[in-house]
């Protein structure tokens, strides 16, 4: 049909067709109402293209398909190691059409294309190849220490995964959610967020060229509110993963409450990096700076607080500031030497411009940045890169996650402040700790309240190293061997080795 597909050319020239439908039993269709949600390019605000939108119908549709694909036996009775022959093939063609997804990734979400190309497309292949690995080694235990029992476990599927992704790295979200879901024999449901509609749908025609069996990858779009929604209070979805903000991963939970689904939630930060007097202060502001600014600053685990050690305060901010002049250049995504694109959207844009009035009003220190900076159009929601000091604890600024190329540099003056300061958040998601001293390192890696922390570095995470956090950060883990348990349940099974009543 005409209208699931469109042609469209790409800033770069790149010419390609785009699937707009909704994914389900492995074709491309219409919503049931029609309904559409439109993507904008947040470089000149123009639209993309339309896509159709899910309502709680189409949903109902997509679980249906994803049951059904889940006692299929060409996939619930095939060979693990087959199963991850399918995403080995998955991942050979997220390589072969990975100009394409860069393209598409920064059309939609802004993002540098140098970036979406060598980090995030490459992340998602390697992250599906990763995962085909784990196929055929998801296996149990043997409990043998009782002669008149013998007993074992197996891990199985958990079902029909419901996944509710974010727009900050559409296509890697992808990755991370399907990828260990698959790998564990499960079928999902994944929706993506409304901004940023369209790699997704691409990668779901390779799913089918690749030749996973109809309903076993299902790919909507919709908004939260409907689809989202429909997704998490679902009665025949098993698992829901979420990755977004705190407040909407509390509503969903309190959604998936209705038949006790499995959860795992992925949440916010206000990711504290700490940097001691001792540490190679030259490392420490490149790896700070590319730890808040990269991805525009619209990173989960970005270290967007900034607490320097007294002394060395003042040397640190102002080699910060240079880093930004020689490091950050702003403009269209699709330029070789672009550092940040726009943010994704006019409502993130907003959200930026917002904190920094309110910085201002609560008497913080603007000491770089603070202002829109358009492109030569005067169109774009690009944000200058912000830096503000004299920060109090209680300012919104220094206590909100902004999500945008934003960061607050505050002091401490002993290691147990800095482990207290570090501490001070309802967050707990990433962090980050400069220093030369060994020891030092470790014991305050310990003590600080994160699911990770990076040592002399920040934001190096990798597909193979489990991701997640505690606090308001989160609810279990993704990625690495870890991120199998979230997609797989322990069966025991006893047998009686001559055990008479
Ligand atoms: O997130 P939402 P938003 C943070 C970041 C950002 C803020 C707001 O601080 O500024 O959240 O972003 C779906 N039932 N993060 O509003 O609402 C929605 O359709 C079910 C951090 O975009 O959490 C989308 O697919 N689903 C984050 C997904 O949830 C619902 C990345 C995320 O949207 C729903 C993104 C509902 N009621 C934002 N409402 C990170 N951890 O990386 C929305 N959704």
């Amino acid at each position: 049909m005409a209208d699931l597909f469109v042609d469209l050319t790409a800033p770069n020239g790149r010419k390609y067709k785009q699937p707009v439908g909704l994914f389900i039993n492995n074709e491309f269709v219409a919503s049931k109402s029609g309904e559409k949600l439109t993507s904008i390019n947040p470089t000149d605000e123009s639209e993309i293209t339309s896509v159709y939108a899910a309502s709680p119908q189409d949903v109902d549709l997509a679980v249906a398909a994803a049951r059904a694909a889940f006692k299929n036996p060409a996939w619930r009775d095939i060979h693990a190691t087959d199963r991850g022959a399918l995403m080995y093939k998955l991942a050979s063609l997220i390589d072969e059409h990975a100009e394409t997804l860069a393209t598409i990734e920064t059309w939609d979400n802004g993002k540098p294309y140098s970036v979406a190309l060598e980090e995030d497309i490459a992340e998602v292949a390697g992250t599906i190849r990763y995962y085909a690995g784990w196929s055929d080694k998801v296996t149990g235990q043997t409990i043998n220490n009782d002669p008149a029992k013998l007993a074992y476990t197996i891990r199985e599927p958990v079902g029909v995964c419901g996944q509710i992704i974010p727009w900050n790295y559409p296509a890697a979200m992808f990755a991370w959610k399907v990828g260990p879901a698959l790998a564990c024999g499960n079928t999902v449901v994944i929706k993506a967020a409304e901004q940023t509609p369209l790699s997704i749908l691409y990668l779901a025609q390779l799913v089918k060229e690749a030749g996973f069996p109809p309903g076993v990858v299902n790919v909507l779009n919709g908004y939260g509110k409907d689809a989202g929604a429909a997704i998490a209070s679902h009665l025949d979805i098993d698992k829901i993963a979420f990755t977004g903000s705190t407040i909407t991963a509390r509503q969903i939970m309190k959604m998936a409450s209705i038949n006790l689904k499995n959860i795992t939630l992925e949440t916010g930060g206000k990711s504290p990096l700490l940097v001691f007097a001792d540490a190679d202060l030259e490392q420490a502001v490149k790896w700070s700076h590319a730890g808040i600014m990269s991805n525009q600053g619209q990173i989960c685990t970005a270290t967007s607080r900034v607490l320097v050690e007294e002394s060395i305060y003042d040397k640190f901010v102002d080699a910060f500031k240079a880093q930004i002049k020689e490091t950050s250049k702003v403009g269209d995504p699709f330029k070789d030497d672009t550092f940040q694109g726009p943010q994704v959207t006019k409502a993130q844009y907003e959200r930026v411009l917002s904190y920094i009035e309110s910085g201002k009003s609560e008497g913080a220190q603007l000491v770089a940045g603070g202002e829109p900076q358009k492109d030569v159009n005067g169109k774009g929601f690009f944000i200058a890169p912000t830096v503000f000091t004299g920060v109090k604890d209680s300012m919104k600024i220094y206590r909100e996650e902004v999500f945008g190329p934003f960061v607050v540099i505050a002091s401490f003056k002993t290691e147990e402040d800095a482990i207290d300061r570090a501490n001070d958040t309802t967050y707990g998601l990433g962090s980050a700790v400069f220093t030369q001293d060994l020891t030092r390192a470790h014991r305050v890696a310990r003590r600080i309240e994160a699911g990770m922390v990076w040592i002399n570095s920040s934001n190096d995470s990798d597909f193979r190293i489990p991701f997640g956090g505690v606090k308001q950060s989160g609810i279990g883990r993704e990625l690495g061997e870890e991120g199998l348990k979230a997609y797989s349940v322990c069966k025991s099974i006893h047998v009686n080795m001559g055990t008479k009543l």
